[in-house]
């Protein structure tokens, strides 16, 4: 769609959702705190005018004080996972439904998908909205699902090797894992056969994309979403791969300086914050996700019109404060994956024995590598802790563990694990 059709649609779509919002009661409050009402939306740049809405907020509305339809309209809920109290619910209506499968489908048959693949879909069919967001959205292509959801490696295997499915979907390092097992069996990437990948649900760097590239033999896709927006389907690659596309009929996003709130316009690294256009049973204004990424405005050579949203490289809440410099896991990462002779299995500890943060980052060694000499191990060690230096700024300790020794997880990882708060 031309820019100006496109933003002539956000326009009346916005002013269409302010509307409908206007009822719910944390909406009712906030508007009259700021003054502004469905009539405020003269132009897109008067969504500044808006109030944010946070994942507080969600806590304070639970379970469901921000759904803007009866309850007798509800379709379907689905929750994030609450790694830290409560879940948070959300909420679809049938029509909602409709237009997440077509989003899911849009960025898939980007991303390349045909309807005569056979697609895996290893993530979890549950509240979770990977698993039922990305199986109707394929089936809406016209591909066929296998529906294996998570866990169980070793059938995860069996699966995709005897029914033949050229499509993985799952977390990226859900991937590494069948790639692991998949080694430990005896297969190389050529027993498998896989050929493209749509990973999503966790944040993941380029050098991870060759890797996974590499162990599967295949060619690996970025999506992009959260529950509270509405599931994966807010963005994803192109076959060009150089960036997410938003899919701006349905969302505005808008990236700020998580400090001061004010907008980012020069395409440098800020927090997204997303209002939901269409959705009509739990739609967010200007909700801030806490990602950390940048936009991207000239168009992409695959003609799509949209703007383009980078890796996620962070999330405020996992941006890590060393003595004053800020880090984050995903560099962390970049910088093992560039050293030779480490597994793509890491974690990130942080302590502060005394007044000072100290990090120390345990990493796997690849088995060909591992070696009970101590000189071979001292010199790969220092080799990482001056990458980290280089990428990061900061010097943490490095610990080398033996292979298969850090805990797997059939979903997101859990790369980092905060000892100050304990
Ligand atoms: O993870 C939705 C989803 C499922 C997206 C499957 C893509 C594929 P939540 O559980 O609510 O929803 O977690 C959302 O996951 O705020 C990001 O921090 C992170 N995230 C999701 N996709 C990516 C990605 C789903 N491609 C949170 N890269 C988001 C980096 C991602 N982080």
């Amino acid at each position: 769609m031309p820019r100006g059709d496109l933003k002539a649609l956000q326009l009346a779509r916005l002013q269409d959702t302010v509307a409908r919002v206007a009822n719910v009661p944390f909406y009712k409050v906030a508007f009259a705190r700021l003054g502004v009402g469905p009539d405020s939306i003269k132009s897109l740049d008067d969504i500044r005018r808006l109030p944010f809405t946070t994942k507080e907020d969600l806590r304070q509305q639970y379970p469901l004080g921000f759904l803007a339809v009866p309850r007798s309209a509800v379709a379907r809920y689905h929750g994030s996972s609450g790694t830290t109290g409560k879940p948070t619910f959300v909420a679809y209506t049938a029509r909602d439904l409709q237009m997440w499968a077509d989003l899911c489908s849009r960025f898939l048959v980007a991303g390349g998908l045909k309807p005569h693949h056979t697609v895996h879909v290893a993530f979890g069919y549950g509240l979770f909205t990977g698993g039922f967001g990305l199986h109707y959205g394929i089936e809406r292509v016209g591909a066929a699902i296998v529906p294996a959801s998570s866990g169980n490696t070793p059938r995860q295997i069996l699966l995709i090797r005897d029914l033949d499915a050229e499509v993985l979907i799952s977390t990226p390092s859900y991937a590494l894992q069948i790639a692991e097992v998949a080694r430990e069996q005896g297969l190389t990437p050529s027993d498998l056969p896989l050929k493209y990948a749509h990973f999503g649900g966790e944040p993941w760097t380029e050098d991870m994309r060759l890797e996974i590239e590499a162990q599967l033999g295949i060619e690996a896709y970025n999506n992009y979403g959260l529950s509270e927006v509405i599931g994966p389907g807010v963005s994803g690659e192109c076959h060009l791969r150089d960036g997410m596309h938003i899919q701006e009929d349905h969302f505005v996003v808008e990236c700020v300086d998580p400090e001061t709130l004010e907008p980012i316009t020069d395409g440098s690294y800020g927090e997204l914050v997303i209002t939901a256009l269409t959705k009509e049973a739990f739609p967010l204004l200007r909700y801030r996700t806490r990602d950390i990424a940048a936009l991207e405005g000239c168009p992409c050579d695959c003609g799509r019109t949209s703007i383009r949203m980078s890796r996620i490289v962070g999330r405020t809440d996992d941006m890590l404060i060393i003595r004053g410099v800020n880090v984050f896991p995903s560099q962390i990462e970049e910088a093992l994956l560039r050293v030779e002779g480490t597994a793509p299995h890491y974690e990130i500890v942080i302590e502060r024995p005394a007044a000072l943060d100290e990090v120390t980052v345990r990493v796997e060694v690849r088995p060909e590598i591992f070696s009970d000499s101590m000189r071979e191990m001292q010199i790969l060690k220092e080799k990482l802790v001056r990458e980290i230096v280089s990428v990061t700024g900061i010097r943490a300790r490095v610990e080398l563990v033996s292979p298969q020794t850090l805990q797997r997880t059939p979903g997101k990882a859990k790369r980092v694990i905060d000892l100050r708060k304990a």
